[in-house]
């Protein structure tokens, strides 16, 4: 290099400029090594058999309909949230969980430890709540993990605690009530569809809560549960202005027909998904333009915490017209029409789509 420029900023930089220089050497060989360990621990992991295996599901939880989202999603077709500019790399074998906080005895466990306890298996929708209506930000799984309810009750659980925050490795937080642990199977998850969970939904192990939104209860990459109350912590969404209890709201959509899809007319097939995890589906009932409300056809229920197709056969006539969804959960109340953004605590309103019937 010639003249005094490269020099001079060679200088001035000094030893800042050197030191951030390794420190990004450094990080991204981080980085690049953790990439790789964390996919050769997963591809590493063998799940074990579960204690408490869920039952097979019915043939009939799936309606015989096609265009309707299948009833348990496939991993690769899971909606993917979180605030993660790159998926945290964490192998199975550094990890650990501490519980902490309003506890009488803290725990640590290892990723072998975890796995040495006696698993539970279950099928759970989980929901986002920035999911609009008609959104497609919700899916089912089996989950397989450890009962967080055992876990919990080995710690001890002091009379104080209201909220059990879950922590994530990327300093992510979530956060719901001791009492949503009600004998719902939550759990510390570390399976997914009978894989380990994949990288993106969370792996090593996340926390999943069957009636909750994902921000308040689903931590990935899960690192420390702590106990704590409500007027003490913040979980990472409530400064940001969404609720800080947040159960899912009962919803229903329309998956087939498309919205705006051209239709023979004659019978037409409608179906599509209903959910109300935690309470379950009662009822589904479409609407045709301003006509009465019509009973759809349920198929099966899984169980209260999964989502439940629908199905209706509809005498399409030729012109536009629209088709409206409403569920009833089995409590007997009914989806509101009342349209609300997903802020703060989900959105809610009837899912309508328009169809246009082709003249006979
Ligand atoms: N660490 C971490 N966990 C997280 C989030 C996040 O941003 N970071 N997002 C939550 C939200 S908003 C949802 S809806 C679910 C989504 O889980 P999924 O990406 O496996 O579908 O993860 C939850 N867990
Ligand atoms: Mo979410």
């Amino acid at each position: 290099m010639t003249g005094p420029g490269p020099s001079r900023r060679r200088f001035l930089l000094g030893v800042g400029g050197l030191a951030a220089g390794a420190a990004l050497g450094g990080w991204a060989g981080r980085q690049l090594q953790q990439r790789f360990s964390a996919v050769a621990s997963r591809a590493a992991v063998r799940l074990p058999t579960p204690a408490v295996a869920a039952p097979p599901l019915p043939g009939a939880v799936a309606t015989p309909v096609a265009g309707v989202s299948a009833f348990t999603t496939a991993n690769a077709d899971f909606y993917r949230i979180d605030t993660a500019l790159s998926v945290p790399q964490v192998p199975a074998e550094s990890w650990r969980l501490d519980v902490t906080g309003l506890v009488d005895r803290p725990v640590t466990l290892s990723y072998a430890e975890l796995l040495d306890r006696p698993l539970t298996e279950v099928d759970v929708t989980l929901v986002c709540v920035s999911n609009v209506v008609g959104g497609n930000l919700a899916g089912t799984a089996r989950w397989l993990g450890v009962r967080l309810d055992e876990l919990l009750g080995e710690a001890g659980v002091q009379p104080r605690a209201d909220q059990i925050v879950g922590r994530s490795v990327d300093g992510y937080t979530c956060g719901f009530p001791v009492a949503a642990l009600d004998g719902r199977p939550a759990l510390v998850a570390v399976g997914m569809n009978g894989e380990p969970l994949p990288l993106v939904h969370g792996f090593p192990a996340r926390l999943i809560v069957p009636g909750l939104y994902g921000y308040v209860s689903a931590t990935k990459w899960l690192t420390e549960i702590e106990l704590t109350r409500f007027d003490a912590f913040d979980q990472y969404w409530v400064p940001r202005g969404w609720d800080a209890e947040a159960p899912i709201k009962l919803q229903s959509r329309i998956d087939t027909p498309r919205g705006l899809a051209t239709v023979e007319p004659g019978s037409v097939p409608v179906a599509g998904v209903a959910w109300a995890p935690g309470v379950g589906i009662g009822a589904v009932e479409i609407r045709i333009d301003d006509g009465p409300w019509e009973r759809a056809e349920l198929a099966a229920e899984a169980s209260s915490l999964t989502w439940r197709q629908w199905s209706y056969r509809w005498a399409a006539t030729p012109g536009r017209h629209t088709i409206t969804v409403r569920a009833t959960d089995a409590n007997g109340a009914i989806q509101t029409d009342a349209r609300s953004e997903p802020m703060p605590s989900g959105a809610t309103g009837q899912h309508q789509i328009v169809v246009l019937v082709r003249s006979a």
